[in-house]
């Protein structure tokens, strides 16, 4: 393929209620959206990243600054490309993650609608439906919890993530297994909240029969995790510290984890992380599909993720309305707590023209 041009376009999505985790509250999502544009096909790519530098070192500004002064030019030197060329003609450029994820999800779109292929048969997906968990935020009160996942378990949501942080884990945890019993998927997040000297507190969890406990560590603590496992039951699951196959398979090795969040946008890539995918296959070690409060963009690519063999837990993959009143796609809709695994070429969405519009607050043409 040849690129002949890249649209930035920053959208601001109001969320439909304020998302509260540990590291802070967001009433909206300020999304960056990539149109890659080539000779034969127009891609879509969605950057993950955060307005700030909270949940991992990257931030909406900084990879729309990365992309258009080093990466974008440094993909148009490289003249005839697809999708596999792309993380090797970015790999001297540190970090960045997000950023390179999604320029390589807006160029393996391109490359697949070219071709008449999905993503979900690209990347190996087995199943023509997922099923999906929902995350639920820190609240203001446990009542006000309690309402919250009611609402979700009606809606057909088939496991529930409770956000914790210290002062807001055990009470919730006993709160929602008491109201909603033993048989719910229940499982928890604490976004690097805790640290070692907190290793008593949190085998206070152990009773609830918890299917994992994610990221209770600072991302960099790997070996904290590993000494974490032995002495608690709950099995420990990563998201923040796995930036890569390799360090999932380092960390599997280490005993840090029994469970892996794979998420796109933190390892680079789609195609990292099917690599991920693999490692943990081949370990053993069971994976699910984290989210970001992606937009019908991000959540149609998920999705095929999370059609592969070794996502074997449900994902954060929810419906479109679980975050947005309006997608800017046709919205995911929860289906007996399943959504469908696009099968149009591409990601096989696209977004519906007003509703981008209506949302775009900047746009950036970069012709190549
Ligand atoms: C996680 N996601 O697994 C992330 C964290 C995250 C679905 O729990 C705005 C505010 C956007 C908070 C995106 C879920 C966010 C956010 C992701 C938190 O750790
Ligand atoms: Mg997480």
């Amino acid at each position: 393929m040849k690129l002949s041009g890249v649209e930035l376009r920053r959208i601001q999505m109001p969320l439909v209620a304020p998302f509260r985790t540990s590291f802070g509250t967001e009433t909206s999502r300020d999304v960056l959206l990539l149109r890659v544009v080539t000779g034969e096909a127009e891609g879509w790519g969605e950057c993950v990243a955060l307005s700030g530098p909270l949940y991992s070192s990257e931030y909406v500004d900084a990879a729309a600054d990365v992309l258009s002064r080093f990466l974008i030019p440094a993909l148009a030197a490289h003249g005839r490309l697809d999708a596999n060329a792309v993380a090797p003609a970015l790999a001297p450029f540190k970090g960045h993650r997000m950023a390179k994820a999604a320029l390589e999800m807006a160029v393996l779109d391109a490359e697949l609608r070219a071709e008449g292929r999905s993503m979900a048969r690209e990347l190996g997906a087995v199943r023509d439906r997922v099923p999906c968990g929902v995350s639920v935020g820190i609240m203001s009160s446990v009542g006000e919890l309690l309402d919250a996942v009611g609402g979700y378990v009606d809606a057909g949501y088939v496991r529930v993530k409770l956000k914790i942080q210290p002062g807001w884990d055990v009470e919730p945890v006993r709160a929602v297994r008491e109201r909603f019993g033993d048989d719910v998927l229940l499982q928890v997040d604490a976004n690097t909240a805790y640290t070692r000297a907190d290793t008593r507190h949190l085998a206070r969890l152990d009773p609830f029969g918890l299917l994992l406990i994610e990221q209770p560590l600072d991302e960099e603590d790997v070996l904290g995790h590993a000494e974490l496992a032995k002495v608690i039951s709950t099995p420990v699951c990563l998201d923040e510290s796995i930036t890569s196959a390799r360090a999932a398979a380092d960390a599997i090795s280490l005993g840090a984890c029994a469970i892996v969040n794979v998420k796109p946008g933190r390892v680079g890539g789609y195609l990292e992380a099917r690599r991920v995918h693999d490692v943990c296959a081949a370990h053993g070690v069971p994976v699910w599909c984290g989210g970001m409060l992606e937009t019908g963009l991000g959540r149609a690519a998920n999705v095929a993720l999370a059609a592969l063999p070794g996502f074997t837990l449900p994902g954060d993959t929810s419906a479109s309305d679980r975050y947005y009143r309006t997608d800017i796609t046709a919205p995911f809709v929860l289906e007996d707590g399943h959504l469908p695994v696009p099968a149009a070429p591409g990601i096989g969405v696209e977004p519906i023209p007003g509703e981008l519009e209506a949302v775009t607050t900047k746009t950036q043409w970069l012709s190549l």
